[in-house]
């Protein structure tokens, strides 16, 4: 890379700070981004021309709003709601909404940042966007959560549309709450739009296989980096952090293809299960009875809890952020690193700290990016809109094939680019690199808009 593309590349990144004070989330994601496009911009100097990374760094446009709402004593309540639209020029607006008390609009700009390259990268129609919002859905009850997501969708609902806008879950938000937002879209509009929302419950037109996605792509992902390297998950001990839909579905996939998963977490601990994971008794106590993990060892005597311990000093070969941002830095990395991890794929979204990802890929593990690992879930989530578009519904055998040669895709085009630009091996840059071209084509295609 020349001194002068370096020194652009740079110059447009403290424009983005300076531009979007505070954020750190939103600067860190471009960051990594804009550290892979070097070689890009000499390949393609139109994209420089045409002010593509300035243009990509603006969300096509915020949106912020109030969410009062009622809870079970009568005591109004007041929420912030976001949606950020970041980039259409492939498809709609597509990407999750986030219920947790940590939202800001630095972290929704991130998270719809990734979510545009992601989405590229899956090779469907699908644009890139977030919402969310700081509500904190631990402890309310059924009702409470009802009520916000029916303020929530009351306000957001006209930014939506099956060719507009369509979120999905993310952190706090699952089959339960999409059927709530899409129930009050319904009422609103008068109009049955399945393509508007998805994650929707398989009565009412979600997709089979939709709730596996996100941790079995990311496994499927993660198996293709080993078979690369002439390795396999066979009797690979595992560890996955999270005990939500993301990492519920990881170790199920991981176990169906020979893994030992033997530790999984929370906010508030990590359990280790030396014999394995029971998943069936994790399913029942998170999906089920919305219980903490802690409760795993009640059932099972022989495991541990460690209330605030650290997940990645457990001895592994793989390991699978697949809990939130930044939750794996630079010394867990070292950690893993020294204990023998070959192979860490990203279920969550940025989970690994710049030092964190640094230090994989001075070691030469296989290294799977978030924004190519975790696709599996919006690829899903865009084969579900396109069976609401022909009022179809698959079986599951049919949609995971789907999913699977999805993957099987993503790796091999990252793969591609990393090796076309002179980084073979490396997932982080083939996944920027992919995913940013694909939009960069399109917005010099479609003019300036
Ligand atoms: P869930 O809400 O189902 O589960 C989240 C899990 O992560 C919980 O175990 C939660 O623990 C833990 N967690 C959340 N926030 C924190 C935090 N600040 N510190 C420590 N632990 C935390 O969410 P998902 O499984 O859907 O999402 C997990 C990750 O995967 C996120 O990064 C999300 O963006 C990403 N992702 C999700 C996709 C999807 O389809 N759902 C698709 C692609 C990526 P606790 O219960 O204690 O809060
Ligand atoms: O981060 C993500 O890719 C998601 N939360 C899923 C988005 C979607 O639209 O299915």
């Amino acid at each position: 890379m020349s001194e002068i593309i370096d020194e652009k590349i740079e110059g447009l990144f403290q424009a983005v700070v300076k531009r979007n004070p505070g954020e750190v989330e939103f600067h860190q994601a471009v960051r990594e981004v804009l550290e892979s496009l070097g070689p890009v911009l000499v390949k393609y100097p139109e994209f420089g021309e045409h002010k593509i990374i300035e243009r990509i760094c603006e969300p096509e446009r915020q949106i912020i709003f109030r969410v009062p709402w009622q809870d079970d004593r009568g005591q109004v309540q007041i929420n912030r709601g976001f949606r950020v639209q970041v980039n259409s020029v492939l498809g709609p607006y597509k990407g999750g909404l986030r219920f947790h008390p940590s939202v800001y609009l630095g972290i929704i700009k991130f998270l719809g940042f990734e979510q545009t390259f992601k989405n590229a990268l899956t090779g469907m129609p699908i644009g890139g966007g977030k919402g969310g919002s700081d509500f904190d859905p631990k402890g309310k009850s059924d009702s409470e959560i009802m009520r916000f997501c029916q303020s929530f969708m009351t306000e957001l609902y006209q930014h939506l549309g099956e060719y507009t806008d369509v979120p999905a879950g993310d952190i706090g938000v699952g089959a339960r709450e999409i059927g709530y937002l899409f129930g009050q879209y319904k009422r609103i509009t008068n109009r049955y739009e399945s393509g508007v929302l998805t994650g929707k419950g398989l009565d009412w037109g979600g997709a089979r296989a939709r709730k596996e996605a996100t941790g079995y792509g990311a496994v499927f992902f993660l198996n293709e980096m080993l078979r690369v390297r002439g390795q396999s998950l066979a009797g690979k001990t595992c560890i996955v952090s999270g005990a939500g839909n993301v990492a519920i579905y990881a170790i199920e996939k991981l176990q169906q293809l020979g893994g030992k998963v033997v530790a999984c977490s929370d906010s508030n601990g990590l359990i280790h299960d030396k014999k394995g994971l029971d998943l069936a008794l994790i399913k029942q106590l998170k999906e089920v009875e919305r219980r903490r993990i802690e409760d795993y060892v009640f059932h099972r005597k022989h495991a541990r809890y460690v209330a605030k311990g650290n997940l990645w000093e457990i001895p592994c070969e793989v390991a699978l952020p697949c809990a939130t941002q930044n939750e794996l830095n630079g010394k867990d990395a070292a950690k893993l690193i020294k204990n023998g991890c070959l192979a860490v794929a990203e279920g969550a979204n940025m989970p690994t700290t710049p030092e964190g990802v640094r230090a994989f890929l001075k070691a030469g593990i296989a290294f799977g990016p978030g924004k190519a690992a975790n696709a599996g879930g919006v690829a899903t989530s865009a084969l579900e809109m396109q069976q609401n578009a022909s009022r179809d519904a698959w079986d599951f055998e049919f949609t995971e094939k789907k999913l699977s040669a999805i993957m099987t895709g993503i790796h091999q085009r990252c793969y591609e680019t990393a090796e076309e630009f002179g980084t073979p091996g490396n997932y982080v840059n083939g996944a920027n690199i992919a995913g940013f071209i694909k939009v960069a084509k399109a917005m010099v295609a479609l003019g300036l808009i």
